[in-house]
C-alpha cells in the first residue's frame, strides 16, 4: 500500500531534487553503444569551440568558426505530420497508431513522416509523445500519445524513434514528465504532479526508457512541476532519473516558459535553453565563481550535437528549410500507408451479424448516414492552430486530427461521406444523409403522411394505402423499381404516395424517415480535443440522442466513432438495433476511406482498444486536478489496472476488438531461457542506453499456436499479461507482450513471446533497483485483458 506524504515532507523532497550531481557524458558512466561514434564526433567538434560558441550552440544559434560552421537544428512541431506546413501528409495520430498494436506500422509511419520533415529541412522533431500517458481520460492531449498502458506506449515509442532515426531526423520525446493534463499547465500555476518513486518508475518513466534504448536524441521537459519543482529545473528528474539511471545521452530542451533560472536549470540537467538566461557573460561569471562549471558547459554542447551526428546530419546533404507555403514533392505514396494504418487501427467493438444486419456491408440497397462527423465541416480540411483548447467536446464535421502543436496539416481530407458516396455509386446503392447531430425536421410531407414516422416507424408489411394518405401516385412502375427490397410488400404503397413514395428517393429528410427506410443506418459521432484544454465530458448528449433516435427506427444501426480518448457508449450500446460499433482514434487525411475499407470488409478489422471503455464516466477514480498541487495518489492504478484492482465491470476491456473471422488459441507453454539471470534478484550489467543493459535480456519465452477457424483472412492481436508474486506489489495483471498475427482461413501459426528481465521486474524503492520477485509469476495469454484463454506459472528465484 502506498503512503501519502504530508505537504511539509513534499517540500523536503523538493530540496532533495536539487542534490543529484549533473550526469556528464565524459564521466564514461554510460556505455553509449550505438551512440559511441556520434559521441566521438560531437566531442571533437566541441573541443574546437570557445565559450561564446558553446553558448551559441546551447541556445540555438549558428556558429561560424575559422575552420567550421554549425547550423542550429531546425525544430518543428508535429509528429504524425508536419504542423503548419503546405503540401504534406496527415498520418494517423498516436491514439490511432497504438490501436493497430502493430510495431511495424509504428516504424513505417514514423519513417514516412520523418522523411517529409527531413525533405522540408526540419531535423529536430517534437515527438513522439509518452506524456500525457492517460492518468485521466479527460486529458486534452491524449490523441498525440499512445495508450495509458506503459508497455504498449513504450513499444510505440521505441518503434517511432527507430523510424524517425532512419529518416535522418532527431526525435524529441515529450513531455517529460507527469504532464497529464492541460488545465493550469502554464502561467503562474504550473500545476505540480506529485508522484511517488515506484509510480514514476513503473508507469510514467517506463515508455521513455524504451525511447532512450532505441536511440532518442532529445527530450522536451514539460510545463508542469514535479514534486513542486519545475520539471525543467528538477535535478532528480532530469539528471537523476533520465541521465544517471536511464543513460540518456542526448539533450533536454524546455517546453514553453518552463525555464526560470540560469544556473538552476543548467545544473539540474537542462541542456538547451534561452539566450536571455544563458548569455556568455552569465555563463562565464558562473564558471568564475563556482555557480557553474566548464565541464557541464562542454557536456551541454556535446549533448546538443550528439543526435545531429547520430542521425548523419553532418553529411552535408540535408535540404534547406522550406518556407511554410513552399511546394516540395515530399509525399511519395504515403497516402496508401496512411489508409492502411488507419484501417488497421479500427476496432470492431460489437457485431451482430445476421441476415443483412451488421458488418461487413454487402452492396446494401439503401444506406442512410447520420451525424456531422460523417462529412466535411463548413471549412476545412484543418483546424486553425490553437493552444486555447476547443469550444466544444464534439466537432461539427469529420475529425481526423487534434488541435495545437500536434495537429496535422492535411492537404485534403477524405471524409466518410465522400468515400461512401463513391462506394454507393459503384454498388448501385441508394445513399442518403443527414449530416447534422440535432437535425429536427419532421416535415409532414413524409412518404407516410401525417408525420407518423417521427415516432412510430413503418409497418413494413402493410399493404394498406390508408397508411400513406394523400392522392394516388401517378406511376406505380417507378415506385416499384426504386423501392428497396427490405421494404417488402410496402412497394405497393407507391400507388398511394403523394409524389413522394412514388418517386423513389424523395423521402422527406427526417431522421425517422431515413432511418426507417434504410437497409443500413450509419451513425457517425466523435469527440474532439487538443492542446491547451482538457475534455469536459466523455460522452455527448446530442450525439447519444442521435444514435438512439436512429436506432428507434432502424434495426440495423451501425455506429462509427472517432475519439480523442475513452468515449462512454452505454446510453445505446446494448440496444439490439445497434448491430455494430466501429471505434477509432484520429486517422489523418485518408480517414473516410479507411473507415469504408473496414465497413465493407476490404480490410478485416484487426485493431484493438488501447484503453478500457467503462460503463460510466463515474467509474474513473480521477478526473482533472484543479489545484496547484496534484497528488497522484492512485499510483500505478490507472485504466485497466484500476478497474481490475476494484473489480469494476467494464463495457469493453483494454485490448478488445473483434474480427469478421474467428481465432482459436492452442495450449501454451513457458520456458526459462536464462536461468542464471532468473537466480539473481537485481540486474548486474553495465549502464547502457535505457538503463542497466541486462534489463533488456530475454529471460522467459512463452509459445502457443494460434489458428484462424473462420473462413476469411484476418489478423489477431494476441496479448500476454503477467501477474507477479505478491512481494512485488503490482497490479492484478499487466500487459507484457503482444503480437499481431495474420492468418489465412484455416491457417495456424506458432507464436512466441519473449519476456525481458525488465518485463518481470518491479522497482524496489529501498534498493533503488529493478528487482525480480520471489515466487510464482502467472503468465496469461488472451484476446483482451479480460478474455484470457489460459495461464501458465513460472517460478523465479
Ligand atoms: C532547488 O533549485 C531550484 C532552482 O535552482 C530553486 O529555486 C529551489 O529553491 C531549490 N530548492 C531547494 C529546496 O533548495
Ligand atoms: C555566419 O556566416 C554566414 C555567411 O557568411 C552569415 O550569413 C551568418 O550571419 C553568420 N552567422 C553568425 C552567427 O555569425
Ligand atoms: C517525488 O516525491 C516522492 C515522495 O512523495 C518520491 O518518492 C519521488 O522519488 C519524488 N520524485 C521526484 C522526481 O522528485
Ligand atoms: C556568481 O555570479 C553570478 C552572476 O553575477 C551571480 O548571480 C551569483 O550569485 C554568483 N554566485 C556566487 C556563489 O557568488
Ligand atoms: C430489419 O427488419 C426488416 C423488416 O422486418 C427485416 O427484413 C430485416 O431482416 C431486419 N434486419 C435485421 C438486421 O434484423
Ligand atoms: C443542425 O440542425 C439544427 C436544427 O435543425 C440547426 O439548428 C443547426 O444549426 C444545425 N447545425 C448545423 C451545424 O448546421
Ligand atoms: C400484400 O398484397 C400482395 C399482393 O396482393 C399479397 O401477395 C400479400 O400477401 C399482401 N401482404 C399482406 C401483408 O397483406
Ligand atoms: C415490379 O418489379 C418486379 C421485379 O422487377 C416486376 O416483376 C414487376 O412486374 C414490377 N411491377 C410493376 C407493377 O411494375
Ligand atoms: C428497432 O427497430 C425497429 C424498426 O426496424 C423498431 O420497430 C423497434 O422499436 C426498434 N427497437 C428498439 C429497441 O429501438
Ligand atoms: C452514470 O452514473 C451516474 C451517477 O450514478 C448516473 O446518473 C448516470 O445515469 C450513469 N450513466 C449511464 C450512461 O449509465
Ligand atoms: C475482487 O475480486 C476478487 C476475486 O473475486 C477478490 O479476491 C477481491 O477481493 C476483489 N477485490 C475488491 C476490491 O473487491
Ligand atoms: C491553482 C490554480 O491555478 N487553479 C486553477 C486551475 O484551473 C481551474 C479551471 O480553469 C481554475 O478554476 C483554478 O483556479
Amino acid at each position: 500500500m502506498r503512503t501519502v506524504l504530508p505537504f511539509s515532507l513534499a517540500a523536503g523532497l523538493a530540496a532533495a531534487a536539487n542534490s543529484t550531481t549533473p550526469s556528464l557524458l565524459s564521466s564514461g558512466d554510460v556505455d553509449l553503444g550505438i551512440y559511441e561514434a556520434a559521441y566521438q564526433k560531437a566531442k571533437s567538434f566541441v573541443s574546437k569551440l570557445n565559450t561564446a560558441q558553446k553558448v551559441a550552440v546551447i541556445t540555438g544559434s549558428d556558429v561560424n568558426g575559422t575552420d567550421f560552421t554549425w547550423t542550429a537544428l531546425h525544430n518543428k512541431d508535429g509528429f504524425a505530420g508536419i504542423n503548419s506546413q503546405y503540401y504534406v501528409s496527415g498520418f494517423p495520430m498516436g491514439n490511432a497508431l497504438a490501436m493497430t498494436w502493430d510495431r511495424q506500422h509504428g516504424e513505417d509511419e514514423a519513417k514516412a513522416s520523418g522523411r517529409e520533415f527531413y525533405m522540408m529541412g526540419y531535423n529536430l522533431i517534437n515527438g513522439p509523445v509518452a506524456s500525457p500517458l492517460g492518468r485521466t481520460p479527460y486529458g486534452g492531449r491524449l490523441p498525440e500519445g499512445f495508450s495509458p498502458d506503459p508497455y504498449l506506449t513504450g513499444a510505440f515509442m521505441e518503434k517511432t524513434v527507430t523510424g524517425m532515426n532512419s529518416a535522418g531526423v532527431v526525435t524529441v520525446g515529450r513531455h517529460f514528465l507527469l504532464n497529464e493534463q492541460e488545465t493550469n499547465r502554464s502561467s503562474s500555476t504550473h500545476y505540480s504532479s506529485n508522484a511517488d518513486d515506484k509510480t514514476i518508475h513503473e508507469l510514467y518513466l517506463w515508455p521513455f526508457v524504451d525511447a532512450v534504448h532505441a536511440g532518442m536524441g532529445a527530450v522536451m521537459c514539460s510545463m508542469n512541476r514535479v514534486n513542486s519543482t519545475l520539471a525543467c529545473e528538477n535535478n532528480k528528474l532530469l539528471s537523476g532519473l533520465l541521465k544517471h539511471e536511464v543513460g540518456f545521452p542526448g539533450f533536454i530542451l524546455p517546453d514553453v516558459s518552463s525555464q526560470s533560472t540560469a544556473y538552476g536549470s543548467a545544473n539540474a540537467g537542462l541542456d538547451f535553453g534561452s539566450s536571455s538566461y544563458w548569455t556568455t557573460a552569465v555563463i562565464e561569471a558562473g564558471i568564475a565563481n563556482g555557480s557553474f562549471t566548464e565541464l557541464r558547459l562542454d557536456d551541454m554542447a556535446v549533448r546538443n550535437t550528439i543526435g545531429y551526428f547520430f542521425a548523419g546530419l553532418d553529411d552535408g546533404k540535408q535540404p534547406d528549410v522550406a518556407a511554410t507555403t513552399e511546394y516540395r514533392d515530399v509525399r511519395a505514396d504515403h497516402a496508401k500507408l496512411i489508409r492502411k494504418i488507419g484501417a488497421d487501427s479500427l476496432a470492431l467493438l460489437k457485431n451482430h451479424k445476421s441476415g443483412s444486419g451488421g458488418l461487413p456491408l454487402n452492396r446494401p440497397r439503401t444506406i442512410s448516414i447520420f451525424g456531422a462527423h460523417a462529412g466535411p465541416s463548413m471549412a476545412g480540411p484543418n483546424f486553425a492552430f490553437s493552444v486555447m483548447g476547443t469550444d466544444s467536446d464534439v466537432y461539427q464535421g469529420h475529425v481526423a486530427s487534434a488541435v495545437g502543436s500536434g495537429g496535422l496539416s492535411n492537404s485534403y481530407l477524405a471524409t466518410p461521406f465522400q468515400a461512401l458516396s463513391l462506394r454507393a455509386a459503384q454498388d448501385g446503392s441508394m445513399f442518403r444523409w443527414i449530416m447534422n447531430d440535432t437535425y429536427s425536421d419532421t416535415s409532414s410531407t413524409s412518404i407516410f403522411g401525417g408525420g407518423s414516422m417521427g415516432t412510430g416507424g413503418l409497418d413494413m408489411d402493410s399493404n394498406s394505402s390508408d397508411s400513406f394518405g394523400g392522392p394516388q401516385g401517378e406511376s406505380a412502375s417507378s415506385a416499384n423499381s426504386s423501392m428497396p427490397t427490405d421494404m417488402g410488400g410496402a412497394g405497393g404503397a407507391g400507388e398511394g404516395a403523394a409524389g413522394v413514395m412514388g418517386t423513389g428517393t424523395t423521402v422527406s429528410p427526417s431522421i425517422a424517415n431515413y432511418a426507417s427506410d434504410s437497409e443500413v443506418c450509419l451513425v457517425f459521432i466523435n469527440s474532439w480535443s487538443g492542446e491547451g484544454a482538457d475534455r469536459s465530458e466523455l460522452s455527448n448528449q446530442d450525439q447519444d440522442t442521435l444514435v438512439s433516435s436512429v436506432a428507434l427506427n432502424c434495426n440495423n444501426t451501425i455506429v462509427v466513432i472517432n475519439t480523442a480518448g475513452p468515449r462512454i457508449l452505454d446510453q445505446w450500446v446494448e440496444n439490439d438495433n445497434v448491430t455494430a460499433v466501429v471505434y477509432g482514434g484520429y486517422l489523418g487525411q485518408e480517414s473516410g476511406k479507411a473507415i469504408v475499407d473496414v465497413l465493407y470488409g476490404d480490410v478485416n478489422p484487426n485493431g484493438k482498444l488501447a484503453h478500457s471503455i467503462p460503463r460510466n464516466a463515474t467509474d474513473y477514480p480521477v478526473s482533472i486536478c484543479e489545484t496547484a498541487e496534484c497528488a497522484l495518489d492512485e499510483g500505478v492504478q490507472i485504466d485497466y489496472r484500476y478497474f481490475d484492482a476494484h473489480n469494476v465491470s467494464v463495457r469493453y476491456p483494454f485490448g478488445h476488438g473483434l474480427s469478421y473471422t474467428t481465432f482459436e488459441y492452442g495450449a501454451f507453454s513457458a520456458m526459462k531461457t536464462d536461468n542464471a539471470a532468473l537466480n539473481s534478484k537485481y540486474p548486474t550489467g553495465k549502464l547502457g542506453l535505457g538503463g542497466l543493459k541486462d534489463l533488456f535480456d530475454d529471460v522467459i519465452s512463452v509459445s502457443f499456436t494460434l489458428s484462424n477457424t473462420g473462413d476469411l483472412l484476418g489478423a489477431e492481436v494476441a496479448q500476454l499479461y503477467v501477474q507477479y508474486p505478491s512481494e512485488a506489489q503490482q497490479p492484478v495483471r499487466q500487459l507484457r507482450g503482444f503480437e499481431k498475427v495474420a492468418l489465412a482461413a484455416g491457417e495456424h501459426k506458432d507464436v512466441t513471446f519473449k519476456l525481458r528481465r525488465r518485463d518481470i521486474s518491479y522497482w524496489d524503492v529501498i534498493a533503488q533497483k529493478w528487482a525480480l520477485a520471489s515466487g510464482d509469476y502467472t503468465l496469461s495469454i488472451g484476446s483482451s485483458s479480460r478474455d484470457l484463454r489460459g495461464e501458465v506459472r513460472v517460478s523465479v528465484l
